[in-house]
């Protein structure tokens, strides 16, 4: 899809009119607009989107989404959407959260969810930090960053590098983005959730609040080199070179299967109620 003309009209439509309480300067705050632009482009029925998420600040962004959401457990939104993805496949189902969410108490599930591949779109709002605990490390935070008080000589291990992780683990579609490039990552989630499969944008969103030094990293953010490849190993290598900071899509692979469980047309929620009655 031509997607260089994004209009804004729209947009404000996925919007739910619920004010974020986001500290100011905050990337989630782009994520949110670029994510509501993306689906003003599309036209999906608001009605038809669900935005899952597990807990952190990034994991607000449901709340703040016109459409259907559910603010779930920490590390919990992969599997709760692919319930969600399962149950009802008709749906647009966006999971959304931060890097402690996801690669931490999440990690597990986003290992498996890359690997199955369920038509989802995974946005992690990387922002190198547990915002809302007040600023401990994660599992992407820098190994010499000190300026947490648990880790005052920093973690001394090394970092994650989420987009490596996810194209290994058999995500059909690589993506990072930056939050201080709204349009560009609009452009992005567009093509995300129009993929068939599993969509994996990691967005360098800051968090000026407990890494005020992310102010920066729009000096130093970059268009990946080339265009987005169906190589894996291309990919990869594209990954060592370009370093943590190139944006753009990575790697897109609409060959791989989809995993698509048919729902259980017996299963009835009553039943599901009576066996978990107490
Ligand atoms: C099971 C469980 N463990 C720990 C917590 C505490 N907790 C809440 S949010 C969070 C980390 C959030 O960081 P991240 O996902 O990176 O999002 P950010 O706030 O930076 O956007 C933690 C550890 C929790 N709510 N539940
Ligand atoms: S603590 Fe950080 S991540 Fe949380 S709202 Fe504030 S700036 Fe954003």
């Amino acid at each position: 899809m031509d997607t260089t003309t994004i209009p804004s009209l729209g947009a404000k439509d996925y919007l739910s009119g619920v004010k974020p309480i986001w500290c100011p300067g905050c990337g989630h705050f782009a994520v949110l607009s670029a994510l509501a632009k993306a689906l003003a482009f599309i036209g999906l029925p608001r009605e038809n989107v669900a935005v899952i998420s597990g807990i952190g600040c990034s994991s607000r962004i449901p709340a703040y989404v016109g459409g259907y959401g559910f603010h779930g457990l920490h590390g919990r939104a992969l599997p709760l959407a692919s319930g969600l993805k399962a149950a009802r496949p008709e749906l647009t189902v966006i999971v959304a959260g931060g890097d402690g969410d996801g690669f931490s108490i999440g990690g597990n599930h986003f290992l498996h969810a890359c690997r199955r591949n369920m038509d989802l779109t995974y946005i992690v709002m990387d922002n190198e930090v547990y915002g809302m605990t007040k600023g401990q490390a994660s599992p992407t935070t820098a190994a010499d960053w000190t300026r947490s008080k648990l880790t005052p000589h920093g973690t001394g291990i090394r970092p994650f590098q989420p987009a490596a992780m996810a194209l290994t683990a058999g995500a059909s579609f690589v993506a990072r983005g930056f939050s201080g490039d709204p349009n560009g990552l609009a452009k992005i989630l567009v093509d995300a959730i129009e993929h068939p499969g599993f969509s994996f944008v990691q967005v360098l969103s800051p968090c000026l609040t407990f890494r005020p030094e992310q102010k920066e990293w729009k000096s130093v953010v970059r268009p990946f080199a080339v265009e987005a490849t169906d190589d894996p190993v291309a990919a990869a290598a594209r990954l060592q070179a370009d370093g943590a900071m190139a944006t753009g899509i990575l790697y897109r692979n609409p060959h791989y299967p989809v995993y698509r469980p048919a729902p259980d047309a017996s299963a009835r929620v009553a039943d599901f109620e009576e066996a978990f009655a107490l």
